[in-house]
């Protein structure tokens, strides 16, 4: 960034000049001295027990606020689909996400895409020559390309009405340590990956050049090394937030010693890359556990520098955040309450920033 200050007029210059991806690398920054976010996946489009009522939000009907994080879904804008592949409609995708950031929070989207080869979804692993196929002079490379130009369009949308970019977190090809999702570990080889990594992020920095935050967000692994994790990094200067993707899928014990494990790695690796770390998805399916946010997630937030954590969606048959007709609702309440989990009052421009060489109209619009 080349933000030139002058003493009387910073203020000025620097909204000018800071491009909004490192406004909001500064703010992820600088709120991370005050806790960590709160974040949930489809906050505002559906619950366990309401679909598309505007303004509504399980977070907000269990606690009175909105969360600091919301996550949205691109899968299905490759195919030029008006809905995603969870039937939110891109229209209200678009609308959702900048309202979130004009209220004061922080957007991320993720993108399940497709199969482009074989034609099935986003789960199909039944060909393990899928990557190689999208790299260029593949068979399938022309239509990969095409794919990411609707990305990018759409992604150019996100924008204020006075046409200023609003800047989110991106975060692709995650969980590649699985082989759930066709870029999976065994579905391409780490050089693959790697250029489908750059592939896709070259071509989005092109299109987008001032307002993506990149995630690199890996599932829960338990037993990383640095040589296996460097295997599909993109590198540092590729990536500014390392995520983990952790679900409670086995035993409690498993989940626990998992993360921990996890965390205590990235961490280390993060420190010393000076980046940030974040629970990029997380949750127990279907709240079977009345105290497991205080009791088992809360804990291990508590212990490690963590961004944010976010939960993924609520939908009736399949939910991992909190809601009102869940027997988790007043565990979750004791999870606000706490000092050092930050929902979107917490995150306000102008509250809790910690203003350093920067103020907090700089680090939003
Ligand atoms: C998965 C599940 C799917 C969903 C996908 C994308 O983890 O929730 O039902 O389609 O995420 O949101």
């Amino acid at each position: 960034m080349a933000v030139l200050i002058t003493s009387c007029n910073f203020h000025r210059e620097a909204i000018v000049t800071t491009p909004p991806a490192e406004r909001l690398q500064h703010r992820i920054d600088t709120l991370r001295n005050h806790g960590y976010m709160f974040g949930h996946q489809d906050d505002p489009f559906y619950g366990t027990t309401w679909a598309y009522c505007k303004d509504s939000s399980d977070t907000k009907l269990v606690t009175g606020d909105y969360p600091a994080v919301m996550g949205f879904e691109l899968g299905g804008i490759e195919m030029g689909d008006e809905k995603n592949l969870d039937s939110v409609p891109f229209t209200l995708i678009r609308e959702e996400a900048i309202k979130h950031y004009l209220r004061g929070g922080i957007i991320t989207f993720s993108w399940h895409p497709r199969n482009p080869l074989t034609g099935g979804t986003t789960w199909d692993v039944s060909d393990t020559t899928v990557v190689e196929n999208i790299l260029p002079g593949g068979s399938q490379a022309e239509k990969f390309a095409l794919w990411m130009e609707r990305v990018a369009t759409f992604l150019e949308t996100i924008k204020s009405k006075e046409g200023r970019r609003i800047p989110f977190i991106l975060r692709p090809f995650h969980e590649y340590n699985g082989s759930w999702f066709w870029w999976g570990e065994k579905l391409c080889t780490a050089e693959q990956y790697r250029a489908m990594w750059n592939l896709f992020q070259d071509y989005m920095n092109e299109k987008l050049p001032t307002n993506i935050v990149w995630s690199f967000s890996p599932n829960l692994q338990g037993n990383w090394t640095e040589e296996k994790f460097l295997e599909r990094y993109p590198g540092n200067d590729r990536v500014f937030l390392i995520g983990c993707d952790a679900y409670q899928w086995g035993t409690e014990e498993d989940f626990v010693n998992g993360l921990r494990s996890d965390l205590t790695f990235l961490n280390e690796f993060a420190q010393k890359a000076g980046k940030p770390i974040a629970l990029t998805e997380c949750g127990i399916q279907n709240s079977p556990d009345p105290t497991w946010w205080t009791r088992v997630l809360k804990p291990i937030c508590d212990d490690f520098p963590i961004s944010y954590m976010l939960p993924w969606r609520n939908y009736p048959a399949e939910h991992f955040g909190p809601a009102p007709d869940l027997c988790t609702k007043d565990d979750f309440i004791k999870f606000y309450e706490a000092p050092n989990t930050l929902f979107l009052e917490d995150v306000k421009p102008g509250k809790n920033m910690t203003l350093g060489r920067d103020s907090s109209e700089i680090i939003w619009m």
